[in-house]
């Protein structure tokens, strides 16, 4: 922490050599991109998919699909938008909200925005030059999904305020049984396959040793589930967290006029500037006329964060040097020592998610914010206390703590009534499919989270997978499929084995991408283009069949 900052030349130096392993990165990757695309896709050497189609028969029961979606954020919309494009109109999406969206409904928080260039957070095949910002809002990326929704035709087939609750495989019938409930209503839909896209981020999270919430009279919420009725000014303020949400939400509630903001942090975060700005008309009007411009700056923001596996995941030197420049943006924002002190995390730049913004740093000096980061102890009527024994008067607590990504509570019954709570009681394991599990996709499921990139790329790459399954089957009269248990074992063995080199295994922290027992069962460990080539193709060799 004492250590003596590097020159300017020395940072001049990292600054320039950062710049050129991205742009390397990205001259290399576009030109192999366009290579991949020459042979398989215009020489033709992978299948044409265009004209592929399914053959779906509607079953004499009402309640019965050929497939049912759980969810409608980018996952489950992307899944029906998938299907409506093979020709079949025979499914239905559960969403137990009232709208479309997801992640992009629920977090409604001041401040909230996706933190990967809207050019590359947006489906690949449906670009959109609207972007009022390089980073999108929250209001304007749940627009987005909406206009994805009618303009696929695909609104008619959700069921929204409608919740899964259990389901079941039912190995005499092949079918899935999938209990849900609305309105107090329980029913059951019958479905040949399910896409499970209920959102890895979608249950917040609540800090469980902190004794006393119960007792605070004032109002709380959490950011995912934002009170709209609240009101700042003049109040004071409790932000519990100092994680990707809370970043972008004390800036904003800072600027509401509260009398006092506490920001409660238990570990402090890497941060990164934020390269944000408006879109002008004109560049819009120009993505509109040319959606070429628009995909190369897609392919180059891509690439350029590609780069960054260079360094966390394969421990290039690089790292080194990003390490010297997030701490020197630190050290130009923050020059109050003890301060910084308190704002330096202990783990190296990548291990817990690095957040990206420009105003965190600002924000936290304000006159009206304090950075407190003594533990919490209890909570009290109206205050919260620390360990320290310091009592903090507070009006208003938002809980900026995360979500539910360890704890996999959907019941659901696999072949014998296998449950998989139990198959997944040392720890959670997939590759889209899980033995045991039938005709049952997980999108997003285990080990497909990201830190660096756009997680829509992972999302189109196993729907990619699926089609080419859904595909296989039909033209080989196949009724179900299940992964073979040793391939399963295998690739998950080496999943972990290679996480293990990882800055997220071995960076020196402890964080939300590890589960109770230490195994890392959110992140992907590797470049997404190795992902997207794994899932491009379907292996069916690495099934079991059933006629
Ligand atoms: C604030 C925030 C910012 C983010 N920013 C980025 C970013 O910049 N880049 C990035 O790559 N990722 C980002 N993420 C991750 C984000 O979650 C994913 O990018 C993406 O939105 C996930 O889409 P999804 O469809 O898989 O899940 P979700 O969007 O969470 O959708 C799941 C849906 O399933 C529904 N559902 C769940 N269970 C059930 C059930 N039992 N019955 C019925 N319905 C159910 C939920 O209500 C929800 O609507 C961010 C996440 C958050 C919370
Ligand atoms: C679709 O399936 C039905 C019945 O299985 C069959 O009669 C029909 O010819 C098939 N159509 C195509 C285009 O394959
Ligand atoms: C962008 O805006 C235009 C004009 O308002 C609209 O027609 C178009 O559907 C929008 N595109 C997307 C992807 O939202
Ligand atoms: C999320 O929480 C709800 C309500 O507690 C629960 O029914 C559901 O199973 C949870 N989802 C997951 C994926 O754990
Ligand atoms: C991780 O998961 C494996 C099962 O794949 C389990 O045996 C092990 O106990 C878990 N925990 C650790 C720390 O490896
Ligand atoms: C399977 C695996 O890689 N497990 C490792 C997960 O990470 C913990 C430490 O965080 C290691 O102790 C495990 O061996």
């Amino acid at each position: 922490m004492d250590e003596i900052p590097p020159s300017k030349g020395r940072l001049l130096l990292y600054v320039l050599c950062s710049y050129t392993v991205a742009s390397l990165t990205a001259v290399l990757g576009i030109t192999g991109q366009i290579f991949y695309w020459l042979i398989f896709d215009v020489c033709g050497f992978g299948k044409k998919q265009s004209n592929r189609k399914l053959n779906v028969t509607k079953s004499s029961n009402p309640n019965e699909y050929y497939t049912l979606i759980i969810g409608s954020g980018f996952s489950g919309l992307g899944a029906a938008i998938k299907l409506r494009e093979l020709g079949t109109d025979n499914f239905v999406i559960i969403e137990r909200h009232a709208r479309v969206g997801g992640t992009w409904y629920a977090n409604t928080y001041p401040g909230c925005a996706c933190d990967v260039p809207s050019n590359l957070y947006s489906f690949s095949f449906e670009p959109n030059p609207n972007w009022s910002h390089f980073f999108g809002r929250q209001p304007e990326i749940g627009q987005y999904l909406e206009h994805c929704t009618d303009k696929y035709d695909i609104r008619r087939h959700i069921k929204f305020n409608t919740i899964v609750t259990e389901m079941k495989w039912l190995d005499d019938k092949q079918l899935w049984e999938v209990t849900t409930q609305s309105n107090g209503e329980e029913n059951h839909i019958y479905a040949k396959f399910v896409m499970a896209g209920y959102g890895p981020l979608s249950n917040a999270s609540f800090p469980k040793d902190i004794p006393g919430v119960d007792k605070f009279e004032g109002r709380m919420c959490h950011t995912a589930e934002w009170d709209k009725t609240l009101e700042f000014e003049n109040k004071r303020v409790a932000v519990i967290g100092t994680g990707a949400s809370a970043i972008q939400t004390v800036p904003e509630l800072q600027k509401t006029g509260v009398k006092q903001l506490l920001v409660f942090q238990r570990t402090p975060p890497w941060v990164i500037p934020r390269a944000d700005r408006k879109v002008t008309n004109f560049e819009k009007q120009l993505f509109a006329k040319f959606p070429a411009i628009q995909k190369l700056i897609r392919a180059l923001v891509y690439w350029i964060r590609e780069s960054t596996v260079l360094s966390f995941v394969y421990r290039l030197p690089t790292r080194y040097v990003n390490a010297e420049l997030v701490k020197y943006n630190l050290r130009m924002h923050v020059k109050d020592e003890e301060l910084r002190k308190k704002l330096t995390p202990t783990w190296e730049l990548g291990c817990k998610r690095v957040l990206i913004t420009n105003d965190w740093y600002p924000a936290i000096q304000k006159p009206n914010v304090k950075l407190v980061t003594n533990r919490i102890k209890e909570i009290k009527s109206n205050s919260i206390v620390t360990y320290d024994g310091d009592e903090y008067p507070v009006d208003i607590i938002i809980w900026s703590t995360g979500f539910l990504v360890q704890n996999f509570q959907l019941p659901i019954y696999g072949v014998n009534g296998k449950p998989l709570a139990e198959q997944w009681s040392e720890t959670m394991q997939a590759r889209v499919t899980v033995p045991n599990f039938p005709n049952f996709f997980f999108l997003l499921g285990p080990n497909t989270g990201l830190g660096h990139n756009s997680i829509i790329v992972m999302i189109e790459a196993q729907l990619q997978y699926i089609t080419e399954a859904l595909l296989y089957m039909q033209e080989n009269n196949i009724q179900t499929l299940d992964v073979k248990p040793d391939v399963h074992d295998k690739f998950n063995h080496n999943l972990q084995a290679k996480l293990k080199k990882t800055v997220w295994q071995s960076g020196g922290c402890h964080s939300w991408y590890q589960d109770a027992k230490g195994n890392n069962t959110t992140i992907w460990p590797d470049f997404t283009w190795t992902y997207i080539l794994l899932m491009k193709t379907f292996d069916f060799k690495n099934f079991i069949f059933q006629r």
